[in-house]
């Protein structure tokens, strides 16, 4: 191969193959809430995906301010620790009856404390609530693989980098009936779906 075909070749790999990330692609689309006007914070997921992947080292956040958890909905992959904090003048307490989670209770405890939890089991959708306040409550997705994101206000959402494959795409939201959707992931390319999630 002569010098200038050598150049085009690598100009070619260096500056065309990675604005498509090898054998990747994304899903984006809407998710509307039957009854509802704000369609923010559904959880849309793959459920599995091959793999392992490794959990942030970084604990994630769920707040206790004005009498209720912040945020209400926490998506979050297997391994991860979420710190508890309390933020209100109240005391505060958190447990959770689901048994996947190990029905765990971290006590109570008063303003800026800090308890922790490590979640170590996937597919896990954990009820949180604080004994104190029974109106509390929140929900933390347990998933296998870093695939998820929530919805923003108008309901748009969008995964990236997904590996090509296909896969069983779930749109969860608290009270509402939970789609399953086959989705086919292709290297290089975005697919649309749009969800409507009845109670
Ligand atoms: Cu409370």
């Amino acid at each position: 191969m002569d010098f200038k075909k050598y150049l085009l070749v690598f100009f070619f790999f260096v500056t065309i193959i990675p604005a498509y990330p090898a054998n990747s692609g994304s899903i984006k689309g809407k998710v509307r809430l039957e009854g509802r006007k704000n369609y923010s914070s559904v959880l849309v997921y793959i459920e599995k995906v091959n793999g392992k992947f490794a959990p942030p080292k970084k604990h994630l956040v769920m707040d206790q301010k004005n009498l209720m958890f912040h945020p209400k909905i926490l998506p979050i992959l297997v391994g991860t620790t979420v710190d508890f904090l309390n933020s209100d003048s109240v005391l505060h307490n958190v447990f959770t009856p689901t048994e996947c989670a190990g029905s765990f209770n971290l006590g109570t405890w008063p303003t800026g404390e800090i308890r922790s939890h490590t979640f170590n089991d996937a597919n896990c959708f954990v009820t949180i609530l604080c004994d104190v306040h029974p109106d509390m409550q929140a929900w933390i997705a347990v998933l296998q693989n870093p695939y998820f994101v929530k919805t923003t206000q108008k309901g748009d959402f969008e995964i990236k980098d997904i590996p090509e494959g296909k896969y069983e795409l779930k749109v969860w939201y608290p009270f509402y009936k939970t789609v399953s959707s086959e989705i086919e992931i292709k290297a290089g390319s975005s697919i649309i779906k749009n969800y409507i999630l009845k109670k």
